[in-house]
């Protein structure tokens, strides 16, 4: 193991300097046939000579896998720290949000009016936030979702607040975020790979789009995969690409059918069951716009002359600028009641806590994996020992792998495995009864 902790990195790399550029000359003096013949001074006038090269070369290969090269130090230079390089991780508290969707009592009509009582009798999320989170300013618009059910689609419904609803793509599969959007992402098992992504703009054109897995785990997107009999319409309070006047916003319906939505759901199931729990999130492309000669165009940064980025609002905010970090999305949990018809409550369950845990081995061995050039097995060393997961037993068993590595985690009971690995995909194994110790072993 190469590491030799904060207090060594300055001298280790300072050794390292006084080797190359000051001993090595002198080195030659002594061992004149082993190196250069001539040394007038200590100057920097090094070359790849039989003494200095091994030095050199040692330096150069050995220096990057030790935590001198990653020190924080203000002696290095700043592409030396590893605050530079470090996986970006969510910077705010876990607290996904959650909602019970419930079943509409007959199937809705995807006009982009949210007018029918189900629509009614449903509630709205919360407000949208920043995707940062909080701590970034409140977004300048209102949005809000809605979701409910039936035996064939799961619907949501958004309400985005706008003064000027503008847009310019019309064909199916286009860059959609390009213009102000409503964007839709589902993933049915939770693993954080294998999910949906729709986005809509105010003209009712859809980009719809299967991740493999998230782009930080190397995707691929998908674009040609289609959401077959989606059913997918928008309604503008006021007028679009028409500047002078102020509009009020803009409404979203959306029908998924659970035909398409299947083929990421855990092999045979066609829809959720009652009390199942999927991640969803809902996000909202805004950008500031100017009117030049009677149109909307995007505000430009007046010093710069660049275009200024765009707003980002969403339901669950990931902690950071990138919405593909499923594992910070929201909790839609599946109800069989008809919406308006009682009340059921979401569970909140340990293993989301557990799972969160787990998470943090994944962004941690990232981290590690830079520095080192090798994944770790010890806890310690990911600086993980001490984390309290309530109902399971951590510290996890953690594997390099001839790939990668595998972290799994056993619960209290011994019931339940939740496992994650190398290109952060996270699941579930249950075990039951008196067998589970046996059953444990197999896997
Ligand atoms: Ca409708
Ligand atoms: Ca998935
Ligand atoms: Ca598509």
């Amino acid at each position: 193991m190469i590491s030799w902790g904060k207090n060594n990195k300055e001298k280790i790399f300072f050794t390292y300097l006084f080797c190359v550029f000051f001993l090595s000359p002198f080195l030659s003096l002594i061992f004149p046939d082993q190196g250069r013949k001539t040394v007038r001074s200590c100057s920097f006038s090094i070359s790849y000579d039989s003494i200095s090269s091994p030095l050199l070369s040692g330096a150069i290969l050995f220096l990057p896998k030790t935590e001198a090269f990653n020190s924080s130090s203000p002696f290095f230079p700043s592409f030396f720290k590893d605050s530079e390089d470090r996986f970006p991780v969510p910077k705010i508290p876990f607290a996904p949000p959650n909602y019970v969707c419930y079943r509409a009592s007959s199937p809705l009509k995807i006009d982009g009016h949210l007018e029918e009582t189900d629509w009614k009798r449903a509630r709205w999320t919360e407000d949208f936030l920043d995707i940062e989170g909080e701590s970034r300013p409140k977004p300048r618009f209102r949005t809000r979702a809605k979701m409910l059910w039936d035996d064939n689609y799961f619907y949501v419904a958004a309400d985005l607040e706008e003064k000027d609803v503008w847009a310019t793509l019309t064909e199916r599969d286009s860059i959609i975020y390009l213009d102000n959007d409503f964007e839709v992402f589902i993933d049915p098992d939770g693993d954080s790979h294998e999910y949906y992504e729709l986005e809509i703009n105010a003209f009712g054109t859809v980009w719809d789009l299967l991740l493999i897995r998230p782009y930080r785990d190397g995707g691929p997107a998908v674009h040609a995969w289609d959401i077959r009999g989606l059913k997918a319409a928008v309604k503008v309070d006021g007028t679009i690409n028409k500047p002078g006047d102020k509009d009020k916003g803009w409404t979203v319906e959306l029908a998924f059918p659970w035909e398409v939505l299947k083929e990421c759901i855990h092999p045979g199931k066609l829809k959720p069951d009652p009390g199942d729990q999927w991640r969803v999130n809902f996000s909202r492309v805004e950008y500031r716009v100017n009117v030049k000669d009677g149109r909307y165009e995007k505000a430009k940064d007046p010093s710069s002359g660049r275009l200024l980025a765009e707003d980002n609002w969403v339901w669950a905010p990931t902690g950071l600028i990138n919405i593909h970090y499923p594992e910070m999305w929201g909790y839609v949990q599946f109800s069989e009641k008809i919406v308006g018809q009682g009340k059921e409550e979401f569970q909140l369950s340990f293993e989301q806590d557990a799972s969160w845990a787990l998470r943090q081995i994944y962004y941690r061995q990232k981290d590690f994996f830079a520095r080192q050039r090798r994944y770790s097995e010890n806890i310690e060393e990911l600086g993980l020992a001490k984390l309290k997961v309530e109902k399971y037993r951590w510290p996890p068993e953690i594997k390099v792998t001839w790939n990668g590595w595998e972290a799994r985690l056993l619960s209290e009971d011994g019931r339940t495995i939740l496992f994650i690995r190398e290109d952060g995909r996270f699941w579930k194994s249950s075990l039951e009864g008196k067998e589970t110790k046996e059953e444990e072993d197999k896997i």
